[in-house]
Protein backbone atom coordinates (compact mmCIF):
# COMPACT_ATOMS: atom_id res chain seq x y z
CA UNK A 1 0.00 0.00 0.00
CA UNK A 2 1.64 3.50 -1.58
CA UNK A 3 1.52 5.28 1.06
CA UNK A 4 1.52 3.38 4.24
CA UNK A 5 -0.22 5.86 6.64
CA UNK A 6 0.08 4.19 10.73
CA UNK A 7 -2.54 5.03 13.02
CA UNK A 8 -0.46 5.38 16.93
CA UNK A 9 -2.87 4.51 19.48
CA UNK A 10 -4.26 7.34 21.60
CA UNK A 11 -3.88 6.90 24.95
CA UNK A 12 -4.88 10.46 26.44
CA UNK A 13 -7.94 10.91 28.51
CA UNK A 14 -9.84 13.49 30.35
CA UNK A 15 -6.63 15.31 30.78
CA UNK A 16 -5.64 15.34 27.84
CA UNK A 17 -3.73 13.49 24.52
CA UNK A 18 -1.12 11.08 24.63
CA UNK A 19 0.58 9.09 22.06
CA UNK A 20 3.74 7.03 22.62
CA UNK A 21 5.49 5.66 19.85
CA UNK A 22 7.90 3.09 20.51
CA UNK A 23 10.88 1.70 17.96
CA UNK A 24 10.18 -1.63 15.54
CA UNK A 25 6.36 -1.71 16.99
CA UNK A 26 4.99 1.96 16.84
CA UNK A 27 6.68 2.41 13.44
CA UNK A 28 8.61 -0.56 11.01
CA UNK A 29 12.24 0.26 12.39
CA UNK A 30 14.88 0.85 15.07
CA UNK A 31 14.29 4.21 15.73
CA UNK A 32 17.77 6.07 15.86
CA UNK A 33 17.01 9.90 14.77
CA UNK A 34 14.17 12.29 15.62
CA UNK A 35 14.03 16.20 14.17
CA UNK A 36 11.21 18.34 13.67
CA UNK A 37 9.86 21.04 11.45
CA UNK A 38 8.53 23.89 12.92
CA UNK A 39 7.97 27.69 12.25
CA UNK A 40 7.20 27.23 8.30
CA UNK A 41 5.96 29.89 6.48
CA UNK A 42 2.31 28.70 5.04
CA UNK A 43 3.43 29.17 1.59
CA UNK A 44 7.07 27.71 1.36
CA UNK A 45 6.94 24.16 0.33
CA UNK A 46 10.39 21.78 1.44
CA UNK A 47 11.32 18.66 1.00
CA UNK A 48 12.46 17.40 -3.03
CA UNK A 49 14.61 14.90 -2.49
CA UNK A 50 14.64 11.05 -2.26
CA UNK A 51 16.73 8.86 0.11
CA UNK A 52 18.63 6.08 -1.37
CA UNK A 53 18.33 3.81 2.31
CA UNK A 54 16.85 6.32 4.90
CA UNK A 55 13.35 4.77 6.39
CA UNK A 56 11.65 7.42 8.04
CA UNK A 57 7.71 8.43 9.44
CA UNK A 58 7.20 11.81 9.78
CA UNK A 59 3.79 12.82 12.17
CA UNK A 60 2.34 16.41 12.78
CA UNK A 61 2.26 16.77 16.42
CA UNK A 62 0.65 19.94 15.80
CA UNK A 63 -0.82 21.57 13.31
CA UNK A 64 -1.42 20.40 9.88
CA UNK A 65 0.33 19.66 6.51
CA UNK A 66 0.27 17.87 3.32
CA UNK A 67 3.03 15.20 2.25
CA UNK A 68 3.70 15.00 -1.48
CA UNK A 69 5.23 11.21 -1.99
CA UNK A 70 6.44 9.65 -5.73
CA UNK A 71 7.60 6.39 -6.04
CA UNK A 72 8.85 7.87 -9.91
CA UNK A 73 5.19 6.44 -11.35
CA UNK A 74 2.61 7.42 -8.37
CA UNK A 75 2.30 10.74 -6.82
CA UNK A 76 0.35 10.66 -3.88
CA UNK A 77 -0.56 13.75 -1.47
CA UNK A 78 -1.51 12.63 1.99
CA UNK A 79 -2.65 15.02 4.80
CA UNK A 80 -1.16 14.89 7.82
CA UNK A 81 -3.51 16.26 10.19
CA UNK A 82 -3.27 14.38 13.86
CA UNK A 83 -0.63 13.38 16.33
CA UNK A 84 -2.47 10.02 15.98
CA UNK A 85 -1.72 9.77 11.99
CA UNK A 86 1.95 8.92 10.58
CA UNK A 87 3.39 8.06 7.29
CA UNK A 88 6.16 6.20 6.67
CA UNK A 89 8.44 7.25 3.48
CA UNK A 90 10.81 4.66 2.62
CA UNK A 91 14.25 4.55 -0.08
CA UNK A 92 13.62 5.54 -2.75
CA UNK A 93 10.92 7.78 -2.80
CA UNK A 94 10.75 11.46 -3.82
CA UNK A 95 9.09 13.47 -0.99
CA UNK A 96 7.98 17.05 -0.73
CA UNK A 97 6.11 18.99 1.95
CA UNK A 98 3.63 21.67 1.73
CA UNK A 99 0.68 24.04 3.02
CA UNK A 100 2.08 24.00 6.75
CA UNK A 101 -0.34 25.19 9.24
CA UNK A 102 1.45 28.36 11.35
CA UNK A 103 1.19 25.69 14.48
CA UNK A 104 2.46 22.81 12.10
CA UNK A 105 5.57 20.62 13.91
CA UNK A 106 6.28 17.83 11.66
CA UNK A 107 8.07 15.10 14.19
CA UNK A 108 10.04 13.08 11.49
CA UNK A 109 11.71 9.99 12.93
CA UNK A 110 14.30 8.31 11.16
CA UNK A 111 16.20 4.91 11.31
CA UNK A 112 19.97 6.40 10.19
CA UNK A 113 22.14 9.49 11.06
CA UNK A 114 22.21 12.44 9.10
CA UNK A 115 24.17 11.88 6.18
CA UNK A 116 24.17 14.26 2.72
CA UNK A 117 25.26 11.10 0.71
CA UNK A 118 22.06 9.28 1.08
CA UNK A 119 19.98 12.44 -0.15
CA UNK A 120 19.64 12.50 -4.56
CA UNK A 121 18.28 16.52 -4.65
CA UNK A 122 17.83 16.35 -8.43
CA UNK A 123 14.90 14.65 -9.64
CA UNK A 124 16.40 13.89 -13.47
CA UNK A 125 18.91 11.82 -10.97
CA UNK A 126 16.37 10.02 -8.81
CA UNK A 127 14.36 8.77 -11.77
CA UNK A 128 17.88 7.57 -13.42
CA UNK A 129 18.86 6.27 -9.99
CA UNK A 130 15.58 4.39 -10.02
CA UNK A 131 15.90 2.56 -13.43
CA UNK A 132 19.36 1.36 -12.23
CA UNK A 133 19.50 -2.16 -11.47
C1 LIG B 1 13.33 14.57 4.75
C2 LIG B 1 12.30 15.62 4.98
C3 LIG B 1 10.97 15.04 5.40
C4 LIG B 1 20.97 18.27 9.48
O1 LIG B 1 22.10 18.78 9.68
N1 LIG B 1 20.59 17.16 10.18
C5 LIG B 1 19.38 16.58 10.01
O2 LIG B 1 19.09 15.56 10.67
C6 LIG B 1 18.47 17.14 9.05
C7 LIG B 1 17.12 16.51 8.81
C8 LIG B 1 18.87 18.26 8.36
N2 LIG B 1 20.09 18.81 8.59
C9 LIG B 1 20.47 20.02 7.87
C10 LIG B 1 20.69 19.86 6.38
C11 LIG B 1 20.31 21.21 5.82
O3 LIG B 1 21.43 22.08 5.87
O4 LIG B 1 19.41 20.97 8.00
C12 LIG B 1 19.26 21.72 6.81
C13 LIG B 1 17.83 21.61 6.28
O5 LIG B 1 17.62 20.28 5.78
P1 LIG B 1 16.77 19.99 4.46
O6 LIG B 1 16.91 21.12 3.52
O7 LIG B 1 17.18 18.64 3.95
O8 LIG B 1 15.29 19.97 5.04
P2 LIG B 1 13.95 19.44 4.34
O9 LIG B 1 12.82 19.92 5.15
O10 LIG B 1 13.96 19.77 2.90
O11 LIG B 1 14.04 17.84 4.45
C14 LIG B 1 13.98 17.20 5.71
C15 LIG B 1 15.03 16.09 5.81
O12 LIG B 1 16.33 16.63 5.51
C16 LIG B 1 14.76 14.96 4.85
O13 LIG B 1 15.56 13.85 5.18
O14 LIG B 1 13.02 13.47 4.34
O15 LIG B 1 12.69 16.64 5.92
Amino acid sequence: MFPEIITFKQLGDERGGLVAIEEETSVPFHICRIYYIYDTKVDVERGFHAHKTLSQVGVAVSGSCEMVLNDGTTEVCTRLDSPTKGVVIRPGIWRSMRCFSHDCVLLVLADQPYDESDYIRNYDDFLSWKCTP
